[in-house]
């Protein structure tokens, strides 16, 4: 993979910032969009813009077509048994939140846990906490390895049997690492819970097959994987989705209505409430061929690579303090520069035309567990070189300088 190459076709890429050559390291929190991406949304608006489902007409059948065929190659993708048990959301957290909602608000009761780790974005937190109020549901905790690993030791010791719903992240949207899902899932069976896999920082960077993971549900964002913003999906066992009943209700995912009582649609739409988000599940699936013609394998090879390169470089540089484990580390370095507030660091670095991520990243437990309140966090994509790592390495040195004269 050439990413010198592969970044022409990312046209955002090429400006100045605050006089500089744009050096985006933001690519967790939203990943830029190539032509094809671009060219996909603009040709649906210009050609085949209509309602879905609906019209007879041929923009309409058109429109329908696309809409669809985005479905098929998202189940493909990721391996779905069948484009049915795709879900067309707005992204993670609301996918998580059908799950919380219309699953584990039905499946539990008094007494029962749901399983959780200390690193999860807020989005796989706050439904989960939701749905335990409302149920008397427990929330339960795998804890964390030094390192902000996870042990499958622990992860048995903290599934039982009225464990009723497990809920982790794929990948780490702050430490970097891979979670073991696939055995976090076994274990969950073994008790009779179900298993939901975060997804958000998974899907964009890794080969993912829901059906080699087992996962029961599997939710994902489309903007951080070079499609739109607004769009992601649920994916869901079929026997579990057929078996929930919808988060939302109106217009098109109806079969048949009176004035007292109604009937639902088969599975997807009975999930997909009113006009659906076409344009952005077309441009998903533009999104999805662009990856694709890629290789997932080499996007994954290609951030390892960055996210080792820079690991060695930003721990070279004295007062760095970086979050995580060094070895099996994915594309991403959070990080904190001596005293200097992260939001500081970022200013000066965004003045050297560099943008990276200060904050909690929704992640207010783990920052607590790391014991700081914020971090900064430079992300990488597969359009990311080592020049730009080169980059950041000298802004952080300038940074350092800065503030070490400032407070000195
Ligand atoms: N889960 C994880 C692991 C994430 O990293 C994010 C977004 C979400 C869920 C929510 O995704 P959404 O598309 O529904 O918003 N993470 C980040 C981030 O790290 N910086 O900005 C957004």
């Amino acid at each position: 993979m050439n990413a010198a190459e592969l970044r022409k076709q990312f046209p955002i890429l090429d400006q100045q910032v605050n006089g500089k050559p744009l050096v985006y390291l933001d690519s967790a929190a939203t990943s830029q969009k190539p032509v094809r991406v671009i060219e996909a949304l603009k040709a649906y608006y210009e050609q085949d813009n209509s309602n879905v489902h609906r019209g007879v007409h041929t923009l309409g059948t058109r429109a329908t077509d696309a809409y669809e065929g985005a479905r098929e190659k998202l189940a493909r993708f990721i391996n779905a048994r069948s484009a049915s048990e795709i879900i067309f959301t707005r992204g993670t957290t609301t996918a998580l939140n059908i799950v919380a909602s219309c699953y584990a608000r039905a499946v539990c009761g008094e007494g029962d846990e749901i399983v959780l780790t200390p690193m999860e974005h807020h989005s796989n937190l706050i439904p989960w906490q939701q749905a335990a109020k409302a149920t008397g549901a427990t929330l339960k905790y795998i804890p964390l390895q030094p390192d902000g690993t996870i042990s499958l030791e622990d992860v048995e010791a903290t599934i039982t049997s009225r464990t009723k719903v497990v809920s982790v992240m794929y990948v780490s949207n702050v430490l970097g690492v891979v979670n073991p899902v696939k055995e976090i899932a076994a274990i969950a069976h073994k008790h009779g819970a179900v298993m939901v896999v975060d997804g958000a920082q998974s899907t964009p960077q890794r080969k993912v097959d829901v059906q080699d993971l087992d996962c029961d549900f599997y939710a994902l964002s489309g903007h951080k994987m070079c499609g739109p913003t607004g769009i992601g999906a649920l994916y869901g066992k079929k026997a579990l989705l057929e078996k929930m009943e919808p988060h939302e209700f109106g217009g098109e995912m109806i079969d048949h209505v009176d004035l007292y009582e109604s009937t639902w649609k088969e599975l997807p739409w009975k999930f997909e409430a009113g006009t659906p988000i076409i344009a952005g599940a077309i441009g998903l699936g533009a999104a999805v061929d662009f990856l694709q013609e890629i290789g997932m394998d080499a996007i994954q090879q290609h951030e390892e690579q960055l996210a080792a390169y820079a690991y060695d470089n930003l721990s070279e540089i004295e007062g760095v303090a970086i979050y995580g484990p060094k070895e099996h580390r994915v594309g991403l370095v959070t990080f904190n520069l001596d005293d200097v507030h992260p939001h500081d660091v970022a200013t000066v670095l965004d003045a050297e035309g560099i943008a990276i991520r200060a904050g909690h990243h929704c992640c207010q437990p783990l920052m607590r567990w790391l014991n700081v309140s914020s971090t900064a966090r430079a992300s990488f994509y597969m359009y990311n070189t080592e020049e730009e790592i080169d980059h950041l390495a000298k802004a952080l040195i300038k940074t350092k300088e800065y503030f070490g004269h400032a407070i000195g």
